[in-house]
């Protein structure tokens, strides 16, 4: 935690202005499952995405009276009290961890570059933006500064504690989340960059999102990990995961895309496994999910193509190829559009991860 400068509830009451963009990521490896405080219970991977990202926008007030934080809310131009309430929560277990909140009142703005009903999670993304946000402000009321590394480390560990699979976003291409052997600096606390130099296929990889079903879902994440706490199967899941991190982190670097399709189907099949023999048991896919994931398997053996799907916590398909895949898989994606909710997708890629460079 960074001492505040002497002279904070001046700078405070200038106002502090902030805003970051930040990417929703999709998890290679899934994290399903916690121990203690939004600990994982077993290490993920993911990567980051390059178009769906929300941008937030935090300017402060002063209070003096130190009754804060209070919080204004606008999602995407209109004022939003139940996200706002939500933020409030969030920040009531953040005190230790940012001595200004009880000065602050918080003008926040917030939008996302994909719509509500496009099934890419925005937890990820707008509870990152946050987190940045506010290490940001921090930042400002102090006389030091966080080097880089420091400064991602703890947005990570913020984010976490708000949405798990938000602590993936703070950085750019592949990230690790979750103590692993074969990843030096990993942690439980808080994500790192993957530290590998990906093979050629999967520098610029892409992700094409067949949109299924854009209702929400009826279990939430949070319930669903829940559920993974009495699992007859979680010990095993906990320790599949963990030799899958180790053999698609080779895959990635090996330029093996066989290996990585295998690997990678896997955990999305293994996820949605365990949400189905839950107790109680349920199911997120939806019969044309299924039906995208037999015509993935079918193309691809006769056409050989470099491509697989991975599935959120829900019931869209994330198809993954290399980019100079790209046009063997439009016929794919065409014959997919059938089983999609109006035909609809949404074409993604690998990103450099949260910027505030466009934020005056
Ligand atoms: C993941 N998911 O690794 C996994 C795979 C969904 C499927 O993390 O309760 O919203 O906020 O920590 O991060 C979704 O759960 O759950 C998730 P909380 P989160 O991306």
């Amino acid at each position: 935690m960074m001492r505040l400068s002497s002279d904070f509830k001046e700078r405070l009451a200038n106002g502090i202005k902030t805003c970051w963009t930040s990417p929703s990521n999709i998890a290679l490896i899934k994290y399903w499952g916690k121990k203690g405080h939004q600990l994982p219970a077993n290490p993920s991977l993911s990567f980051s995405l390059n178009e769906a990202f929300t941008i937030t926008r935090v300017q402060t007030q002063l209070l003096s009276a130190g009754n804060g934080p209070e919080v204004i809310f606008t999602f995407e131009g209109e004022r939003n009290d139940v996200f706002g309430e939500k933020i409030m929560t969030f920040l009531a277990g953040l005190a230790n961890y940012f001595p200004f909140l009880p000065f602050v009142k918080l003008i926040i703005e917030s939008g996302n570059t994909f719509p509500h009903s496009a099934g890419i999670a925005s937890s990820a993304s707008s509870m990152s933006a946050l987190a940045l946000s506010l290490v940001s402000i921090e930042q400002e009321l102090s006389d030091n500064k966080y080097d880089e590394v420091a400064f991602k480390q703890k947005s990570s560990y913020i984010a976490r504690l708000g949405s798990g699979s938000a602590c993936r976003s703070v950085y750019g291409g592949y990230t690790v989340w979750g103590k692993h052997p074969d990843f030096e600096n990993s942690s439980d606390d808080y994500a790192v960059p993957a530290a590998f130099t990906p093979g050629s296929l999967f520098v610029n990889i892409k992700d094409t999102i067949l949109l299924v079903d854009p209702t929400p879902k009826k279990v939430s994440s949070r319930a669903g990990h829940n559920l993974m706490n009495d699992h007859p199967y979680a010990a095993a899941r906990y320790t599949q995961a963990m030799g899958n991190l180790s053999k698609i982190k080779a895959a990635i670097i090996n330029n093996d895309w066989e290996s990585f399709a295998l690997i990678t189907e896997n955990e999305a099949l293994s996820l949605h496994a365990m949400m189905m023999s839950s107790n109680p048991g349920y199911l997120l896919m939806h019969p044309n999910t299924i039906n995208i994931v037999q015509l993935i398997w079918e193309m691809r053996k006769q056409n050989y193509m470099k491509v697989c799907f991975t599935l959120d916590a829900g019931p869209n398909i994330h198809l993954l190829y290399p980019d100079t895949e790209t046009e063997k898989i439009e016929a794919l994606i065409n014959e997919s559009k059938q089983y999609c909710f109006r035909g609809k997708i949404i074409h993604d890629n690998i990103g450099k991860g949260p910027e505030n460079k466009y934020c005056k």
